[in-house]
């Protein structure tokens, strides 16, 4: 696949995304709660985690359409993620994705409201899916348990209760490994499972979401001390002012850019093994390969 027919590729398939949570998110009543749940959901985030889910479907055989709801529907997890982590009780953030966070424009109570909504739209929309019912609920079983018990709440819980706290480089890799690898784990597994993956495919893109979702966090913190609030949409320096452990106040700026080299090259051996297997990763390695230089 060649730069062009890549581009291509990922612009359409980013555009099915939008135009599926479009539909999703029709406005309805009470139209402010919608609205409110609009405003973080079209505020401009890359769609990796749906586009990461759809190229795992494709790449195992399935198609476009078996993975489309489960792709918007974990947009709208990962949404309310960001919503309630800007939350004064939380980080206490004014700006995401380049506009004042939801509490800010809505308030308190309705940014909860509107968290809660997401969440919960987003299981009705998983569970309303057409196609073959042991697959969608595998699938949607992945995400409730990546975005929950065994994924993102738990990291953020530890993540919360270690702020201030000198913690040491597991205890960090366990954070992590939940709060920001579990949606990505669950966007290839699920897109996996809903493209017809067996267990041994499944588990092969379980790794690569474990080892994608360290190294995402890793830049993560790298571009919070390297980067600008223009260029993120979101303040820098954030992880300082919530006393937080990250990679590079544990390992340092360039100990940090090692590691994450590493992480890259695991990735890649990992996609390696996947296409020993006949699995299509084409478009995933170049996806994959374009999120390593990210800007923001
Ligand atoms: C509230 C249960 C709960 C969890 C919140 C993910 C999270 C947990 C908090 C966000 C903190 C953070 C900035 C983590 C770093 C990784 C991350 C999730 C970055 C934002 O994701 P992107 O870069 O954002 O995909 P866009 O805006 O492009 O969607």
């Amino acid at each position: 696949m060649n730069r062009v027919e890549f581009n291509k590729e990922l612009e359409r398939k980013i555009k099915s995304v939008e135009s599926a949570l479009k539909e999703y998110m029709a406005p309805r009543f009470p139209e402010k709660l919608f609205e409110a749940m609009g405003y973080s959901l079209f505020a401009g985030g890359k769609r990796l985690r749906p586009v990461l889910l759809l190229s795992a479907c494709e790449a195992v055989g399935g198609d476009e359409k078996d993975g489309l709801s489960f792709a918007a529907a974990l947009e709208m997890i990962h949404t309310y993620s960001l919503i309630h982590d800007d939350l004064p009780a939380m980080d206490d953030d004014d700006f995401r994705r380049g506009s004042p966070t939801n509490h800010k424009v809505y308030g308190e109570a309705n940014a909860i409201l509107a968290g809660d909504g997401l969440l919960t739209y987003a299981f009705e929309t998983m569970l309303s899916s057409k196609g073959k019912s042991e697959r969608i609920l595998k699938a949607a079983r992945i995400i409730a348990e990546f975005s929950g018990s065994k994924g993102m709440l738990v990291g953020q819980f530890v993540d919360c209760e270690s702020e201030g706290k000198k913690i040491e480089p597991k205890l960090l890799n366990y954070i992590h490994s939940n709060k920001t690898a579990g949606l990505i784990k669950a966007a290839l597994c699920a897109g996996a499972v809903m493209g017809g993956a067996d267990e041994d495919i499944t588990n092969g893109f379980l790794s690569i979401g474990e080892d994608l979702g360290i190294a995402f966090q890793i830049m993560d913190d790298i571009l919070d001390v390297t980067s600008s609030t223009e260029v993120l949409g979101k303040p820098v320096l954030s992880d300082e002012k919530n006393e937080k452990a990250t990679y590079v106040s544990l390992f340092g700026l360039e100990k940090s850019k090692t590691e994450y080299e590493n992480y890259f090259e695991n990735i890649n051996k990992g996609i390696d093994k996947l296409e020993e297997k006949n699995v299509n990763v084409a478009f995933l390695r170049e996806y994959i390969n374009i999120l390593k230089d990210r800007k923001k």
